[in-house]
């Protein structure tokens, strides 16, 4: 897991054949993404990128993997190297990321807020999005997860974007693109 890290972006997904004989607790897609971190001015561009080297240092790395069947997927992101006792907040987002910090768009939502960007409670919460928050341990390392009885729309969701704040907003700290697909 930590070579997959280092290697940088690499992606592995496993599609079992035939899904209808497969146990409950099997799941039948997975896939597992990793990569260190840069800022976007790197000379070499990572699918990782880093805004605020200060809270997300460059050389600091995620891994996400999104798992599941058919009404049934977990998410769950691992980091290293952040800042300690730091609370960050976590979504996942609908557009691969950029340069800047906005190109990753706004939250994927499972009930699509008909008024974007969306700002109301009834749809911006962890029901209804992929909220990833984590505080990093003493030795800059966190994990998160989040399990929902739904999946992503096919190109609905492109990332996973880092904020300064925890509950839903904040500054954009960092963004990691990751290919994420529905799973059933
Ligand atoms: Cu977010």
């Amino acid at each position: 897991m930590v070579a997959g890290m280092l290697a940088g972006a690499v992606a592995t997904a496993v599609l079992a054949a035939g899904g209808g004989a497969v146990g409950a607790d099997a799941p039948c897609y997975e896939m597992r993404v990793g990569a260190r971190f840069s800022p976007p001015t790197a000379f070499i561009p990572s699918s990782a990128i880093t805004y605020d080297t200060k809270l997300v240092p460059a050389g600091s790395s995620i891994e996400v993997e999104q798992r599941g069947g058919p009404g049934d997927m977990a998410v769950t992101v691992r980091v290293k190297g952040m800042k300690p006792g730091h609370a960050y907040g976590v979504h996942v987002h609908q557009k691969p990321c950029g340069a800047d910090p906005a190109a990753a768009g706004g939250h994927y939502q499972h009930h699509v807020d008909p008024e974007q960007p969306s700002e109301n409670p009834a749809y911006v919460n962890a029901r209804n999005e992929v909220w990833l928050d984590f505080t990093a341990g003493g030795d800059g390392s966190g994990e998160a997860s989040a399990r929902h009885g739904w999946e992503f729309r096919t190109g609905g969701a492109g990332s996973v974007v880092l904020h300064r704040e925890q509950g839903g907003a904040g500054d954009r700290l960092a963004c990691f693109t990751v290919p994420f697909a529905p799973v059933g």
